[in-house]
């Protein structure tokens, strides 16, 4: 695991970058003041085990992408923790067939904890949980492909939960 980042409200943002129209940069403040909705899943890693049944409020990936308004040329979202050792990504193909990945800030009603990837945690409920990016600060328009943490690792980039 890597290690766990600290932030305050003071030393916080989020951004969305590369080829998108609109570069966005938000603070805190900013970034809850975005519309939310809520869902429920389950949690899986790889490795075996899963928590049921999590409640996670937070934006929609698409609402972001839409505000900042994705370029032609763009193929591939990728996602930085402010760990800045941990990264993903997700084809808008992918973003666009699943429809509910979450860029979450509540998990069960509460701020989630920081072990546990807050103040935001990407949720990707239709794979396996090293998709879902703890500490979520950066969200990379790019083109072409980006091999994440675990990719690089030898896990499966089309990390599918029941699919083969
Ligand atoms: N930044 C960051 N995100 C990460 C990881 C990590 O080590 N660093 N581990 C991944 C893996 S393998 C899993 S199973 C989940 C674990 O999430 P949890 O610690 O909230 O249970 O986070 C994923 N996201
Ligand atoms: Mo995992």
């Amino acid at each position: 695991m890597t290690p766990i980042p600290a932030f305050s409200n003071a030393n916080w943002s989020f951004a969305v970058d590369g080829l998108v129209e609109r570069p966005l940069k938000f603070d805190w403040e900013r970034f809850v003041a975005l519309p939310r909705t809520a869902q429920v899943s389950d949690f899986h890693c790889v490795t075996g085990w899963s928590v049921y049944s999590n409640t996670w409020e937070g934006v929609p990936l698409q609402t972001l992408l839409d505000q900042a308004g994705v370029r032609s040329g763009a193929q591939t979202v990728k996602f930085y923790s402010g760990d800045g050792v941990y990264t993903d990504s997700l084809t808008l193909e992918q973003i666009a067939e699943m429809g509910d990945v979450l860029v979450a800030l509540l998990h069960d009603g509460k701020p989630i904890p920081s072990d546990l990837g807050g103040p935001v945690k990407l949720i990707v409920p239709q794979m396996y949980a090293y998709k879902s990016v703890k500490w979520l600060n950066r969200i990379e328009l790019i083109d072409g492909d980006h091999d994440g943490y675990w990719i690089v690792r030898g896990y499966a980039k089309d990390a599918w939960v029941g699919r083969s």
